[in-house]
Parts: C-alpha cells; sequence; structure tokens
C-alpha cells in the first residue's frame, strides 16, 4: 500500500472520551490510517492549529420524516435534517423506523429506507418503535430484524396512536432479553395525562402552557419507576430517553445504585428551557411544546448535575421537526390548536452540541471527555456502532469535528441548515462551534455552510450493544 494519505489533519489537538493527545490524523479510503507525526505526504493537508479535533457526533434519537397521519408533516426530511446535523457536528444519526398500529414491522422498515435512501449526507442506522407487538411481530419480525442490525426499538407508553400497555412492554422487554437488543422507553403515563388534559379542558384551559400542567413531573415519574420495574422483572436493560427533571433522575438513579442496568438520556431542551417558554404571547408557546415538557430553573440544574455525574449515558436532539407557521405543523390545518393537538416535538439537530458544549464544558458543569461521551462514544456504544464510529481511533470512520472552543454564536434560525422556520434556541449566545466536519474524510461542512453530497451517507446494520453506567 503506498504511504500517501488522501487527507493528514495537522497539528491536531484529539480529544476522545478518555484521552486528549497531539498529534498528526492520516486518512486513507474514508478511515483513519495513522495517528502520529511527519507522516508523509498527503493528497490534501488541513491544518488544525487552535482547534479541537473531536469525533464526529452521533445524535442517537432525531425524528426525520417520519410518517405522521392526523395531517402532520414532519419539516425535515433525510436531506434536510442531515444537512442540519453536518453543519452542527454531527455524522451519524440514528432516527426511527416507526411502526403503525396494523403494520408489520419489517414493512415499516422498507419504507423507511424508501425515505432515506440516496438522501442522507451522514451516516445513518434506525432504530425501530413498536407500536404492535402482535405474536408474529415478538416471534418472528422483531427477532429477525434485530439479527439484521436492528438492535434497538422504543416503545411508548402514552401517545393513543404509539402506546403499548404494560403486559406488550413486558413481552417486548422479553424479546430483548433473549435477543440481546436495547429498549428505549418513552416515560410518561398516559392515563394521567388523559385524566389532566380533560379537566383542563373542561375549565377551558387549552393554551399551550397548560401543555406543562397536564404532564407534571410525577406523570414521567410514574412511568420511569414502572419501566424500570418492569426491566427488573425481566431482568433486562433498558434505556429512558428525553429524562426531564429532577424525579425522574431519582428514580433513575436508585435503579443504577441497585445495580440494575438502567441507561438514560437527555436533551438540550431540559438544560436550556423551561414551562415558562410555553406561556410566551399568543401561540409563540407552541414552538416549544414537547413532551416530556421542559420544566422549571431547578429542574435543569438537576439535569446538569445528572449529567456531571454520569447518571446519563447519552446526550440526544429529539429532533423532532414541525414549523410553526404550517398547516401541516404547530398550525395545524391553518389554525392554533388546543395544546394537546399540538404536535410534539422541537428542532435540535444542529445546536445539540454547542449547547452541551458550551452550558457543560464551557460552564464548567462537565470536562470535554464527557461532553464527547455523552454526544458520541456512549450512543456509539450502545447502540452497537463502536468502534467505526463514536473515537478517534486507527481504523475507525474518519468521521471528525475541528471544532472552535473560544468561537461565539448567537443561534439565529436564518443560520441553521433544517428546514423548520424557527428554533427554540433564537439569540441564545453559546461558545464553541463546530468549524469544519469530515465524514469519512470528507469534508461536509466548514465555516457555518453545508458543503457536503446528499446521498452519500450510508445506512448501517448495527451491532449489539456495549455499556455499563
Ligand atoms: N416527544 C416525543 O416523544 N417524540 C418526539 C418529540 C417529542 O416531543
Ligand atoms: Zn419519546
Ligand atoms: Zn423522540
Amino acid at each position: 500500500m503506498s504511504s500517501k494519505f488522501d487527507l493528514i489533519i495537522t497539528h491536531a489537538d484529539v480529544v476522545t472520551a478518555s484521552d486528549r493527545f497531539t498529534c498528526d490524523i492520516g486518512i486513507r479510503a474514508g478511515k483513519i490510517a495513522a495517528l502520529g507525526h511527519d507522516l508523509g505526504s498527503a493528497t490534501e493537508t488541513v491544518d488544525a492549529t487552535g482547534l479541537l479535533v473531536l469525533p464526529g457526533g452521533v445524535d442517537a434519537h432525531c425524528h426525520l420524516d417520519q410518517p405522521m397521519g392526523f395531517g402532520l408533516r414532519m419539516a425535515d426530511d433525510f436531506r434536510s435534517g442531515s444537512r442540519s446535523a453536518a453543519c452542527g457536528g454531527t455524522t451519524t444519526i440514528i432516527p426511527f423506523a416507526a411502526q403503525a398500529k396494523g403494520q408489520s414491522l419489517r414493512a415499516a422498515v422498507e419504507d423507511y429506507h424508501q425515505r432515506a435512501q440516496g438522501q442522507s449526507a451522514v451516516d445513518y442506522a434506525f432504530h425501530l418503535i413498536v407500536s404492535d407487538p402482535t405474536q408474529h411481530v415478538l416471534d418472528v419480525e422483531l427477532p429477525e430484524l434485530i439479527s439484521e442490525g436492528y438492535t434497538s426499538f422504543k416503545v411508548y407508553m402514552t401517545y393513543d396512536d404509539l402506546k403499548l400497555n404494560d403486559r406488550q412492554i413486558l413481552d417486548v422487554l422479553d424479546v430483548a432479553r433473549r435477543t440481546g437488543a436495547l429498549v428505549m422507553v418513552h416515560a410518561e403515563s398516559t392515563d394521567c395525562i388523559a385524566w389532566l388534559t380533560q379537566r383542563l379542558d373542561a375549565a377551558g384551559h387549552t393554551a399551550p402552557k397548560y401543555h406543562a400542567a397536564a404532564r407534571p413531573e410525577l406523570v414521567e415519574r410514574e412511568a420511569t419507576h414502572r419501566a424500570i420495574t418492569f426491566a427488573e422483572l425481566v431482568d433486562v436493560p433498558i434505556l429512558i430517553v428525553h429524562v426531564s427533571g429532577q424525579e425522574a433522575i431519582e428514580q433513575i438513579r436508585w435503579a443504577q445504585g441497585r445495580g440494575q442496568k438502567i441507561f438514560a438520556e437527555t436533551c438540550p431542551q431540559y438544560l436550556y428551557l423551561t414551562a415558562e417558554d410555553l406561556d410566551q404571547d399568543g401561540y409563540e408557546g407552541a414552538k416549544c411544546v414537547c413532551s416530556p415538557p421542559p420544566r422549571d430553573a431547578q429542574n435543569q440544574e438537576a439535569v446538569w448535575r445528572a449529567l456531571a455525574g454520569n447518571v446519563f449515558s447519552v446526550f440526544s436532539s429529539d429532533h423532532a421537526p414541525f414549523s410553526y407557521e404550517d398547516p401541516q405543523g404547530k398550525k395545524l390545518n391553518g389554525k392554533e390548536q388546543k395544546f394537546q393537538h399540538i404536535p410534539n416535538g422541537i428542532p435540535g439537530l444542529e445546536t445539540r452540541l454547542p449547547l452541551l458544549f458550551s452550558g457543560g464544558v464551557v460552564g464548567g458543569r462537565i470536562n470535554i471527555h464527557q461532553f464527547v461521551a455523552l454526544t458520541s462514544t456512549q450512543p456509539a456504544k450502545l447502540y452497537g456502532l463502536y468502534p467505526r464510529k463514536g473515537s478517534i481511533m486507527v481504523g475507525a470512520d474518519a468521521d471528525l469535528v475541528l471544532w472552535d472552543p473560544a468561537r461565539e454564536v448567537t443561534i439565529r434560525n436564518e443560520r441553521l441548515h433544517h428546514n423548520v422556520d424557527y428554533t427554540p434556541y433564537e439569540g441564545t449566545t453559546v461558545r464553541g462551534w463546530p468549524m469544519m466536519t469530515f465524514s469519512r474524510g470528507r469534508l461536509i461542512s466548514k465555516d457555518f455552510g453545508f458543503v457536503g453530497t446528499e446521498g452519500a451517507g450510508e445506512f448501517m446494520p448495527c451491532g449489539k450493544p456495549i455499556g455499563s453506567i
């Protein structure tokens, strides 16, 4: 093999989940081929002086072009979503192939592949959403799909079109125990939400701010505890997604303290938004409607503390893109909706890394290795993509971010690359931004601009999870 590299990144201040060292990075055929000094010649050289070099971000919870029903449409497909990811320093996305009730899981996966095929600028894998665990799904489809590389799936404890009952959750957990797959749980108590929603509606409390009142912390706490109990009963690890605050964290800490393998994820909205953001003039609060809802400043601090204390393994965006001025989005059918009919979700693929870096690393709450672990290494491990993704080592994909830790940026939607007409973080100033992003050695974003190729991203089957708390 010739010693010539396709690309050498020189003076790289490399930061991984465990190490920091300075070297040159030699890249050949999309892989990291050498880490060292005086690597010889290359077709192209990039000088990384003054920048950190991080493994590309892995956003393990985002929704793109997910079939919705109810006249709703996600604003981002794989093209715009992956563009936005690239410009935010994320080189791997894991959205969801969602089974509709009555649909075969296999059909949902095939449909989702068609939506992704030839569209994504970054590499991608799929989680499954299991909404209809028939005997055939449990005995045949799910085990087959797991063996083909769809090794994680989400179950919902709320949302009428997606939720499973307790018995169904146990059955699905049992498949995970037998196959080694990882179940992600959306933990909110559906009956409590329905009961509260009815009372609020009857009292005429229908504005966006009542979304938070319909889903108080105890709703999340109860479901989190129930999910943990089910996992103990079945004897299987689970991952609780989008944890919003103190009460759910207490349940997770308790279970982890007892030696149970309970993994957890949180998201930028629980660090930067509060329920007050739902209480803006007019209907503007709809822009921040997501579930679980943002809480308050004390809960934000609780989430920061839990990040620092390694209660969380994963930091994802939960990008669920619905435009504000869209009759298929937040203003469904062209009208301001009662809170219970506002589509849940906010955009966040592009702002995930800067928000955590700025508040966490610059803010002195987590160290830089925790930042890399939460945003790249641990999701890659838990979802079976490591070591191809999630680290900087010889043989890994050359997915790299050249990160300027001093760059101050005021977030403006007009500078983002998603297809959503707002960002909930408009006007927020952060420090730290990805200045160059490489996907398998190809430059895909530079100086706030997308320079990649839609369709160059590849689908990756996932292996079994590796991870510890
Ligand atoms: N909540 C979810 O459960 N999924 C998508 C977005 C949201 O807010
Ligand atoms: Zn969810
Ligand atoms: Zn989600």
